[in-house]
């Protein structure tokens, strides 16, 4: 009845490994970043993932946005195997423990393999605020041909989610994928991830623009991305229609864009009006870290979407789905997901 099947959802990224340790703000400014950064890694953070082990007591928690994601979507959809998962991953034992986190929550990974370690994500937490740091190793790898070789699951899949993250690997899959979602008629959802993908792979990101049907994103992302596409304007809201209104090859479907800001209501656009969704901000202590909220969120949308429910339904799950991760240490499911009703 729920019209659910399996593969009917294709995710594309980065899996990574999160290696999470609450920190101070001095270790922040010492290393020159900034509380909510979501970078890569350059040579000079490579300490740091040794040190979070080392002194900080570092926890390891499945990561990656788009895994996250999908996990999330699944922990809700209570069926196994809607979801199927591409990415690159080496032969070692995190790509193990990866592989075992997804699949126990009924996501289908299909892992691109290669002879590099699986990539990792420092996860810096300071009180509200997480800094990540992605190293993405294996992860970077991901190949083309892992798409044509299994292009049966790209045929099979409705719905493609692909994070803005992954344009830093494999724009060349990215098309792909997203000139078979024109060809057929289905639905590419894509989100901007991080400021950097705006400014440093914008090429690549408004070349897959025009075939984003629904597009994601975070205040600071939209903002920075205003700023790269000479928007001329700082408010949200202009900024979302201006983002509606970019050029979209799929005539057939109409562009929506959902901007989330926090504790602040969720934005809806859609053709000319552009609606807002209350977020009730949970008490402090029951923040535990927002590492993975923005992807759980989306895996609460995508979690209704499939199942052909309102914008409505997918907005109010997906505002459920981060409340609760936000009680969570990092992107983790179990137990029960809280009452839809
Ligand atoms: C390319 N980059 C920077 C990344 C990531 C990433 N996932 C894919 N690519 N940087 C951080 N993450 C993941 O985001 C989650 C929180 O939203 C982290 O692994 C973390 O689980």
């Amino acid at each position: 009845m729920s019209g659910l099947r399996d593969g009917m959802l294709l995710g594309m990224g980065n899996p990574l490994l999160d290696i999470s340790s609450v920190v101070d703000n001095e270790y922040l400014t010492k290393n020159d970043l900034g509380p909510d950064n979501a970078i890569l890694a350059e040579e000079k953070h490579m300490h740091i993932f040794k040190e979070l082990q080392e002194t900080y007591k570092a926890e390891y928690i499945a990561g990656g946005s788009v895994q996250n994601t999908l996990r999330i979507c699944q922990w809700i959809l209570n069926r196994p195997n809607v979801v199927t998962f591409f990415g690159c991953v080496g032969k070692d034992k995190n790509a193990e423990i990866l592989e075992e986190n997804a699949r126990s929550d009924g996501v289908n990974v299909v892992y691109d393999k290669c002879d590099e370690a699986t990539g990792c994500c420092a996860v810096l937490i300071t009180g509200k605020h997480r800094s990540l740091i992605a190293h993405l190793a294996a992860a970077n790898h991901f190949s083309k041909e892992h798409v044509i070789k299994n292009f049966n699951y790209v045929e099979n899949a409705e719905f493609y989610y692909i994070s803005g993250f992954f344009l830093t690997v494999s724009p060349s899959s990215i098309m792909m994928v997203a000139e078979k979602a024109l060809e057929s008629n289905k639905v590419l959802l894509m989100n901007l991830s991080a400021p950097f993908i705006s400014i440093f792979f914008k090429d690549p990101l408004m070349q897959v623009m025009p075939y984003i049907d629904i597009l994601f994103g975070n205040e600071s992302e939209a903002l920075t991305f205003a700023k790269e596409q000479d928007f001329g304007t700082e408010n949200l809201k202009e900024i979302g229609f201006k983002m509606l209104n970019l050029p979209k090859e799929n005539k057939n479907r109409k562009r929506v864009v959902i901007l989330t800001q926090g504790h602040h209501p969720v934005m809806l656009f859609e053709g000319e009006t552009v609606r807002e969704f209350p977020v009730v901000e949970l008490q402090e202590c029951d923040i535990v870290d927002t590492n993975g909220a923005g992807d759980a969120f989306v895996g609460g949308f995508i979690s209704q979407l499939v199942q052909a429910k309102s914008y409505d339904d997918c907005i109010n799950t997906g505002i459920i789905a981060a409340r609760e991760i936000i009680k969570r240490s990092g992107c983790a499911t179990g137990g029960d997901f809280p009452c839809l009703n």
